[in-house]
């Protein structure tokens, strides 16, 4: 197949990642003299293969980094792996391989994975956050936000595996259930080590105005992540004892309609009547039961117990409102505790429909009849949420909900009752793991001297490698050695911390690392880090919105505040990319052959007796059918969703690579759609960006015209032919940088290959079209460069440039050739036709008119008659009357 013409990937590729490694391409350093530029992609988990998702991830960050390298900037573009994690531990649980082993060979994997993309990375700075020389930094950094009271230690409540004997994570917790284990969850209180992200809530809330460069929906996300409330909190006094209910409230303005109050099954209150109720006893551990997520406590059954005490209105004398017991008061949410108005709270209306207690309305909408709208109310299940004015609410009556807000936390401040207040959702980090496979939190836990932390010059607190992954639990717990040591305060036996950090831990700071990744005696170099940071571009997947985000910028303010860093916010602009999508196949198996799981989409066969088919194994036929390479089997097309191991509709990368190459697979992640969103791969996509690459290089290879040599000046006044496509070309140029600016891939890519179709078409014949042509194709491999890189050097050099492009900078366009080309105007003297003139579109009659009086033939016939009258149809006609 392969002819002297066709276009060598596999060759040319190769030969320009080379040259790119021999001369150090985009190794970087500090340069004050020149604009920085930070391009970071979100760094891959080594999971030992890299998959299309990481493809687009990659390209996409690759093009503004080529794209600003071109540019002038100093472009750090760095390489990582986030290592740590849960699935290197089953890999030692499954296959009895220890987790270092598998991280260090996946990440060699997964890096000759990416060698064939061709990316500008500066591999001299990678390292991966399983490296002592990493975490020792983390470790330092977990003392200093110890001392700074930004870390610390409390008991809370966890999800306990009781059969894997572990923490679960919420997610984790599939219908109460262990995800693994498939055991009943039991809740249990552990301490467990907290970072103090709350501090910063306020701080968080106001940083994310000025992330003008993130999408609007992350922004939205993270706000109500943080969940800022605005209210009251006040205590409740309960009859007949000494001590009170603390509540807090959003509505205070409804106070009036209070009817019960509500205590979380955790509070100290409940506990303490549990100690001699056994019914109160029983009903706690029913609510222990249920899942602790907010969605679980959102979607169970509302249900509490009449606790028998009653606590008294502050505003009304002499009335009191009995205490429950609620599973849907959450104990780390406010105080833990509320007072119910059913009237203008759903849920407290389910609850008050229930237990049969009071529904009384006491906001109205403004224009309706009070007393009517509360009867209708009081009857209804449904409670009214909206907007209004108090009303059967004594001293508030009348005002509208702010004001009436406002006027009931004065009167309980007037009280000695309460105050506003502000709440927040955001809850501290807890950071402690039973894990093996994470980062030695480094305290030791002496009897005498309670936590102490390991001393500076005794970091890091390494992992052990022996570990025996065969018994349940956490590994450093059942070490026979390693958690024993003494206790650097008195020197008595003690035992370290066996917890190991979360380990999003590592990836909140990871990016600062990558400024300095050599440093040793501390974490950063200053002046690498001043000079670097923020990142100016970070790319990655919308699912990351809030944890990671969120984290990251929590850490680089308390960096900032234990002076690590000069900046609070690490990621000026953020980008977040699509899914890619693939069709999915299917074959009946009427039981010949194992099914896959749940192999049943819309119109397939039924669960159990269909199997899913890779892309690779389907054939279409000439009428369109597919079937199955193997064995002729029909296949049954499905729809196309994201692409899983699951539906086994992934196409492997390095597949992909081998087969059409860098360029192609690059061209077409770029050119199919906008890369915020959902692509779809297809055979017939990566097979399309192949031609067009063979075309393109054709254009190069065999030119229609004598392209003449390098640097060649294009004429001042040229063929309307050639004019034309030197005006397109600078077009071109101005279309592809914004485009690039905008991360509107696909729309320079369309420009660009608009442009190479017009070289193509020009006329042979065209005068000057050689020099015009070269012009063109030279700027179009140009700007093609960020995006399809070595056929772009290919191009050039046989072009005859020495320079290669990744050394060239990016292309100045021309403002004056901006404008449309001329459009030609007709030129009436009297009525008359005497000829045409070109003129910029959109001209008026002062342009128009000395235009058409240039003409000799007009000239001719006005003479220096004066004018008595100009008429003129823009971009048509005009007509001068004498
Ligand atoms: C009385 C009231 C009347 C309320 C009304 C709402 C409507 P956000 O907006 O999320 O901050 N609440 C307070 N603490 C709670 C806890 N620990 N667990 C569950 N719910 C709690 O929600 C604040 C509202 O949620 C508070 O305002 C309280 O109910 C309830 F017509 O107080 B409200
Ligand atoms: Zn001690």
């Amino acid at each position: 197949m392969a002819s002297e013409d066709s276009y060598s990937f596999r060759e040319v590729e190769a030969r320009w990642q080379a040259l790119w490694a021999d001369r150090n391409a985009f190794a970087v350093s500090e340069d004050t003299s020149r604009p920085k530029y930070y391009v970071l992609e979100m760094f891959p988990y080594p999971s030992g293969r890299i998959h299309m998702g990481h493809v687009r991830n990659y390209t996409l960050g690759d093009v503004v980094a080529r794209f600003r390298r071109a540019q002038g900037y100093n472009v750090l573009h760095p390489m990582g792996w986030d290592a740590f994690g849960l699935p290197a531990e089953n890999a030692a649980i499954e296959r009895g391989v220890h987790p270092a082993v598998w991280t260090r060979k996946n990440v060699a994997d997964m890096r000759e994975q990416f060698r064939p993309m061709g990316l500008s990375i500066d591999w001299s700075r990678e390292f991966a956050t399983c490296d002592p020389e990493y975490y020792k930094h983390e470790q330092k950094m977990f003392l200093d936000f110890l001392k700074a009271g930004l870390a610390y230690r409390k008991e809370s409540w966890v999800n306990w595996d009781p059969v894997d004997l572990c923490v679960l994570a919420n997610e984790q917790v599939v219908d109460g259930k262990g995800w693994r284990s498939g055991a009943p969850v039991e809740r249990r209180r552990l301490d467990q080590w907290f970072l103090r992200i709350t501090r910063y809530a306020e701080d968080l809330l106001q940083g994310i105005e000025e992330l003008e460069r993130w999408p609007d929906k992350v922004r939205l996300m993270q706000t109500n992540w943080i969940g800022r409330s605005v209210g009251a909190q006040f205590r409740f006094a309960i009859e007949g004892r000494e001590d009170g209910i603390d509540v807090f409230t959003t509505r205070p303005d409804t106070l009036f309609g209070a009817s019960f109050c509500a205590i979380s099954a955790n509070h100290p209150l409940a506990e303490d009547l549990a100690r001699t109720n056994p019914s109160v006893r029983e009903f706690i551990t029913e609510c222990g039961r249920m899942g602790t997520s907010e969605a679980d406590i959102e979607s169970a059954e509302k249900k509490g117990f009449d606790t028998g005490l009653r606590v008294f209105h502050p505003f009304v004398e002499g009335v009191t409102l009995p205490v429950y017991i609620a599973n849907f008061v959450l104990m780390d949410y406010g105080t833990g505790a509320l007072f119910g108005c059913p009237a203008h709270d759903q849920r407290d209306m389910e609850f008050a429909r229930k237990y049969g207690l009071p529904v009384k309305a006491v906001v109205a909408p403004k224009d309706q009849d009070a007393q009517a709208f509360a009867a209708a109310l009081e009857a209804s299940d449904e409670a009214y949420t909206g907007d209004g004015v108090a009303i059967n609410s004594g001293f508030l009556d009348g005002l509208p909900v702010a004001e009436a807000k406002a006027a009931a936390i004065d009167r309980l401040r007037e009280l000695g009752a309460g105050d506003g207040v502000v709440q927040y959702r955001l809850r501290d980090w807890g950071v402690s793991r039973q894990r093996y496979w994470g980062c030695p939190i480094p305290i030791v836990k002496c009897d005498c001297c309670g936590m102490v932390p390991v001393p500076e010059d005794q970091l890091p607190v390494e992992l052990p490698e022996d570990v025996d992954f065969s018994v349940h639990g956490n590994p450093l717990e059942h070490h026979p050695t390693w958690k024993h040591t003494t206790c650097p305060e008195c020197g008595k036996p003690a035992l370290r911390e066996t917890d190991t950090l979360d380990t999003f831990f590592e990836s909140s700071w990871y990016f600062a690392r990558f400024c300095s990744p050599h440093a040793s005696d501390r974490a950063f170099d200053r002046t690498a880090v001043d000079y670097w940071l923020p990142v100016d571009q970070y790319v990655g997947g919308v699912e990351h919105a809030v944890l990671h985000l969120l984290y990251s910028r929590f850490f680089t303010r308390a960096l900032r505040d234990c002076g690590y860093l000069g900046v609070a916010e690490p990621f000026d602009g953020l980008f977040t990319q699509g899914m890619i999508c693939h069709e999915t196949y299917e074959v009946e198996t009427n039981g010949e052959e194992p099914a896959t799981e749940a192999a049943t989409t819309e119109g397939a066969a039924t669960e159990g007796s269909s199997k899913w088919v890779y892309p690779e194994d389907v054939e279409q036929r000439p009428d369109g059918s597919l079937i199955r390479r193997t064995d002729g089997k029909p296949v049954i097309r499905g729809r196309s969703i994201k692409m899983s191991k699951s539906k086994n509709n992934t196409v492997d990368p390095n597949g992909i690579l081998e087969s059409h190459g860098a360029d192609a697979a690059r061209l077409f992640m770029l050119s199919d759609v906008p890369p915020e969103r959902d692509m779809d791969w297809s055979a017939a996509g990566i097979d399309g960006a192949s031609r067009y690459l063979g075309r393109l290089w054709r254009l190069a290879s065999h030119p229609a015209f004598d392209l003449g040599a390098p640097g060649t000046p294009v004429p001042d006044t040229l063929s309307p032919a050639a004019e034309a496509l030197r005006r397109q070309t600078h077009r071109t140029m101005a279309g592809v940088t914004a485009d690039l600016e905008k991360f509107r891939f696909n729309s320079a890519v369309a420009r660009i290959r608009e442009l190479t179709n017009a070289i193509a078409s020009l006329d042979p014949a065209t005068p000057d079209g050689g020099v015009v042509a070269r012009f063109a194709l030279e700027t179009a491999v140009r700007l093609f460069a960020p995006m399809i890189p070595h056929i772009a050097e290919e191009v050039w050099a046989t072009l005859g440039h020495d320079t290669p492009l990744v050394f060239s900078p990016w292309p100045v366009w021309d403002e004056a050739y901006l404008q449309e080309e001329t459009v030609q105007l007709a030129v009436q003297v009297n009525g008359k036709m005497r000829g045409t003139v070109g003129v910029p579109p959109g001209s008026d009659q002062d342009t128009a008119l000395a235009a058409a009086l240039a003409l000799p033939t007009v000239q001719a016939q006005v003479g220096d008659k004066p004018l008595r009258k100009v008429i003129l149809v823009p971009d048509r006609i005009i007509n001068v009357i004498v």
